[in-house]
């Protein structure tokens, strides 16, 4: 090991590996404050982060300057979410010095994997929405698009799912605990955010609302670089703090508790993501969240405006705001209120600066995911707010009466019957000058359903805008070594523009090729085998087919169709145990909302199943049930490049998109998938030889709905499906307790929503058309190849053109 100091003369910031080991070591004794000798993983890890963070910051500040400078719109990307995960690899790629920071490492004697896993996964979201969030900050640097990413710096993420007797324990994450290096507090940018108080009219549209309580945002800014690192942009997230100073009397008093008490009452508002919402106070402290976050953004870019120009009739030529879902949707009667009471605008217009500003992107169509807050509530905590949305609601009914053709008028309304909800949807439908839906087929199901009345009023305001996912995390950092098979075989230029890996297409009909592309899925394969063995203490064969399943447990995503059809397909190994059968490792993992019982129970099923298949020796190693827990970024980027199968199963018309179908494609994996969300379009793309579809269309569900669905039918007429669902019934997964499922039981065969019990079959024959297509090893491969090849159209590159094209009317860079 070498930790004398290289010699002064080294460039400071320079990229070769001496000059990289220098800074490493300077951060490590003048940042960190240890030596070489006593630093932890964690030490290195920041030592590292602070030299990578040093590279990025000439260009984060070049960028600025030349965004000032050139005058050019901003777009503002608001989100309750952005799952970003873990930074350190991302932004050395991206800079193009991994190899370099693995080399000075190395020559320290220190692994780059060891203290590239001890840095936590920021979870600052939940799922695909707050995952997209991400993937487009790296886009839109990448296209050096000009953006900030505005949410909440939440002090605990996303909770850490543990499995106790396969039950999901929740515990608190705590991501900040060993501090951030890439992150900058920024104390001299701050916003006074109000609640609750009163109203008084004031000249004109004006009004003086007089908050009860005020907190104050404090600036977090994180630069985000893109590929090459040219372009770097900016996440700005919002801590709470108490506007007043330390209470010294009460404390002097020996009143410690009430002198902490604004302090704690501030940082209420950002300690937690998605507060249970179920009480009253959960619900408010939510909506607080929500206009905290909203307010200071807005405030932010105004100011920025405001400093450098005076007609605010201009602002929607300088700033594209981006609501990611109806979550910021209070940015509509936020804007107007500073406009008109802060800058003395009228309101019409502020409206109409408003809505040329706003753009709205709407990720699901399930009533219970769709806003609505009460109006009490409104009233209570935003009382201008209120009479603004009112004023709002009335000026869009006299647009309403004269709609030809006419429509539901109270379907369309902000103010629900009775006035007794706000309709966030409808709001920031009314309140954008673009609607978006994240896949082709729910743009479609958007505009015939949720929206129909409203895109009549508001005709050409819909748009689609299908999902994507940046090819440098999601390929080039978490896969290497199909990164340096595919560049070796047409070069690196899909990295920055994943359209060009089309030119891979040919390759698939390449012998040498699909053994090298064979090699590299089965390394991944033994990297997530040693994951498991670690997670879990079980050992799989890495040479089974590996079948994989993660994302969020929601009931529409059917997890629970694929447990019955791994308990039917159990029954038949158990009844023909020397039949040749296609080995295989299920992998399932994700997490379920803390309140949400149904889908808990779900994870205890999958793991009660799993212990019974995993011991029965007639089954050996043909068929193992992995669930694995805490499912994360981190650990999606381990999963994906090993998996061989893709489970997107969901009832037709109830996934908007997903994003995940997206990175197992371009990996490498076959889908197994229903004609839903963006797999539609995955199938359109990588051809319908390449893609295991089955089961009932949105449309066929819609009809089945309305005609009434009797799973009973279905059951009666599949022996396999009424014997995994007898066998559950029985308690034969759970002999300690044999009604433990009855829940999921009676659900399925009484109402059945979800339509699983009508799939199953097709599912089921799906699976075995799939292990008769897996036994052909070369041919999977080539098929394999070939949705790598045709997955280039699903880069969040090509999404984040069409948004500044046709949402924000930005300009685009290279790229
Ligand atoms: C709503 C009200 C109250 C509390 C929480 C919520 C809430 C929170 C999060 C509602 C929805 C979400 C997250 C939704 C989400 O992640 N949707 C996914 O978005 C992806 C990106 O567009 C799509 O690919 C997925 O299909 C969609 O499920």
């Amino acid at each position: 090991m070498d930790i004398a100091m290289p010699q002064a003369d080294v460039e400071v910031r320079g990229n070769s590996q001496i000059a990289l080991k220098k800074a490493i070591l300077e951060h490590l004794a003048y940042s960190v404050g240890k030596d070489a000798d006593h630093a932890v993983a964690r030490d290195w890890a920041v030592a590292l982060s602070l030299a990578a963070r040093d590279r990025v910051i000439d260009r984060w500040m070049q960028t600025t300057r030349e965004v000032y400078r050139t005058d050019a719109k901003r777009v503002y990307y608001l989100s309750m979410e952005f799952l970003i995960g873990r930074l350190l690899s991302d932004t050395l790629s991206n800079l193009g010095i991994l190899e370099t920071a693995r080399a000075a490492l190395d020559e320290l004697g220190v692994s780059y994997d060891k203290i590239a896993e001890s840095e936590p996964d920021a979870a600052l979201g939940n799922g695909g929405l707050g995952r997209l969030a991400a993937c487009f900050l790296d886009s839109m640097s990448n296209l050096g698009i000009p953006a900030y990413g505005y949410g909440i710096r939440y002090r605990h993420g996303l909770f850490r799912q543990k499995i106790g007797d396969g039950w999901q324990l929740e515990e608190a994450e705590d991501w900040l605990a060993q501090g951030n290096p890439w992150e900058f507090r920024r104390p001299e940018v701050r916003y006074p955010i109000g609640f609750g108080g009163s109203v008084a009219a004031a000249e004109g549209d004006r009004a003086v609302w007089t908050p009860g309580e005020t907190v104050l945002a404090a600036a977090f800014d994180t630069p985000v670089a893109g590929w090459g690192g040219h372009h770097v942009n900016t996440l700005r997230l919002w801590s709470a703090k108490p506007t007043g100073g330390f209470d010294l009397a009460h404390f002097n008093q020996g009143q410690f508790l009430e002198a902490a008490a604004p302090e704690v009452l501030a940082e209420t508002i950002c300690r937690v993501l998605y507060p249970d919402d179920t009480t009253p106070e959960g619900q408010e402290l939510r909506l607080k969240q929500e206009y905290f976050f909203t307010s200071a953004s807005l405030q932010d870019l105004l100011r920025r405006f405001v400093n450098h120009h005076d007609d605010l009739a201009r602002l929607p030529n300088h700033a594209a705001v981006q609501m990611n879902d109806t979550h910021p949707a209070i940015a509509v009667p936020e804007l107007v209120r500073l406009l008109v009471d802060d800058h003395g605008v009228g309101f019409d217009k502020a409206l109409e600066i408003t809505r040329g500003c706003l753009a709205y992107t709407n990720h699901t169509l399930l009533p219970e995911a769709l806003e609505r807050w009460p109006r009490g509530l409104v009233g209570a905590i935003l009382p201008r707010h209120l009479q603004l949305i009112e004023r709002i609601d009335q000026g869009f009914a006299t647009v309403v009466a004269k709609a030809q053709p006419p429509v539901d008028f109270e379907a369309v309304r902000i103010l629900d019957t009775g006035g007794d909800a706000v309709r966030m949807g409808n709001l920031a439908f009314v309140g954008s000058h673009r609607v978006n839906g994240v896949s082709a087929l729910h743009t479609d199901l958007m505009q015939r359903t949720v929206f129909h009345d409203l895109n009549t009023v508001l005709p050409g305001r819909i748009v689609n805008q299908t999902n994507g996912i940046t090819p440098r995390r999601w390929m080039k950092v978490c896969n290497p070594g199909l990164s340096k098979l595919v560049a070796q075989a047409i070069g690196d230029d899909w990295v920055g523009d994943l359209e060009r890996i089309e030119a891979l297409a040919p390759f698939a009909d390449d012998a040498g090729f699909r053994a090298d592309f064979r090699t590299v899925k089965q390394e991944n394969k033994r990297r997530l085998s040693d994951r498991i063995v670690a997670l879990t203490g079980q050992t799989v064969d890495p040479d089974a087919m590996f079948d994989v399943q993660i994302k969020r447990l929601h009931e529409y995503k059917r997890q629970l169709m694929n447990a019955l059809e791994a308990v039917a397909h159990y029954q038949a190994i158990q009844q023909a145990p020397d039949a040749d059968w296609q080995p295989r490792v299920k992998v399932i993992a994700g997490k379920a909302f803390p309140g949400y019982a149904m889908a808990k129970l779900i994870i205890k099923l999958i793991n009660d199943v799993a212990k019974v298949v995993n011991a029965d020796p007639v089954v050996r190693d043909r068929f193992k049930i992995v669930f694995l827990p805490n499912y994360n970024v981190s650990l999606a980027e381990v999963i994906i490049p090993a998996a061989e199968l893709s489970e997107q199963i969901s009832t037709a018309g109830m996934e908007a998109s997903g994003t995940g179908n997206m990175k197992f494609a371009l990996n490498g994996a076959l889908t197994i998938g229903t004609l839903d969300g963006a797999n539609v379009e995955i199938a359109e793309r990588v051809g319908e030889d390449n893609i295991f579809i089955f089961g009932l269309t949105a449309d066929e569900v819609a009809a089945a709905r309305a005609a009434g669905h009797d799973p009973r039918r279905y059951i009666d007429a599949s022996p396999a499906l009424a014997g995994a669902i007898e066998a559950i019934a029985s308690g034969a997964f759970s002999p300690d307790d044999p009604d433990r499922f009855r829940a999921i039981t009676d659900d399925l065969t009484g109402h059945d929503y979800f339509m699983v019990t009508a799939d199953f079959d097709a599912y089921a024959a799906a699976q075995r058309t799939v292990d008769g297509a897996y036994g052909d090893q070369d041919d999977w491969t080539r098929r394999a190849v070939l949705n790598t090849a045709h997955a280039g159209w699903f880069s969040s590159d090509r999404t984040i053109r069409g948004y500044a094209r046709d949402i924000w009317d930005v300009p685009v860079g290279a790229g």
